[in-house]
């Protein structure tokens, strides 16, 4: 389902609206687009969360809204994602129907086997590293993070979260996650595209090395 996952983040971006750089990072190869606004009306979050459901669409690639069930399903996304704070996972369930898309961030294995367990379909592990992008993420939970909690639960897609660049995503692909999420490396970035085909590239050119499992 997913290798790149871009999550916008509006004062990174410098000037270009998230929609823009959703298009941007999905013709980059990003297979998923997160859209993620922390505060502000939720009028102008569903204008944004529209603008890049019709570009998802158009080019085929999945769209997920960070926290608001209502903005997800008033926008017609994908899914949701959703961190331990956030709505419970049994009741965006309820609202979002079986064929959305609900992930949940998790950062250690209690967390993972009860998401798993509640019927996500993904979850985003992290910060794996340290990060200046989400100042409340907690410490960097490192790379064991992601092989502990891959051995917990077998099944279910990872996504890993957290400082992720260029110089690192090999590692966590190494370490058992399916797919990397990043904000600064290609939402910040001159040539979002261009980032964004370089770190996809990046995660192919390692799957075929990493060890069965
Ligand atoms: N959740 C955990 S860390 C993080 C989020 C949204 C921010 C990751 O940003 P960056 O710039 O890729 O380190
Ligand atoms: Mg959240």
């Amino acid at each position: 389902m997913i290798d790149l996952y871009v999550v916008t983040d509006s004062s990174l971006s410098r000037g270009r609206t998230d929609a823009e750089v959703a298009r941007l990072a999905y013709e980059g190869g990003a297979e998923t687009v997160q859209l993620r606004i922390k505060g502000g009306d939720g009028c102008s979050m569903l204008s944004q969360a529209k603008e890049i459901r019709e570009i998802a669409y158009e080019m085929g690639r999945f769209f997920i809204v960070n926290d608001r069930v209502d903005i997800a399903l008033a926008s017609d996304a994908d899914g949701v994602h959703l961190g331990q704070d956030d709505m419970p996972l049994e009741d965006a369930r309820r609202l979002m129907g079986d064929d959305a898309l609900i992930g949940i961030s998790v950062s250690n294995v209690r967390e993972a086997a009860e998401a798993y367990e509640g019927g996500a379909d993904y979850l985003g592990i992290g910060p794996i590293f340290t990060t200046s992008t989400k100042p409340d993420a907690g410490v960097a939970i490192g790379l064991d993070a992601i092989i502990n909690i891959r051995r917990e639960v077998p099944e279910i897609p990872l996504v890993a979260i957290g400082g992720i660049n260029r110089g690192n995503i090999k590692d966590v692909i190494l370490a058992g996650a399916d797919a990397a999420a990043v904000v600064s490396a290609v939402v910040a970035q001159d040539d979002i595209r261009g980032a964004a085909h370089d770190l996809r590239d990046l995660i192919l050119k390692i799957r075929p090395h990493v060890p069965r499992r």
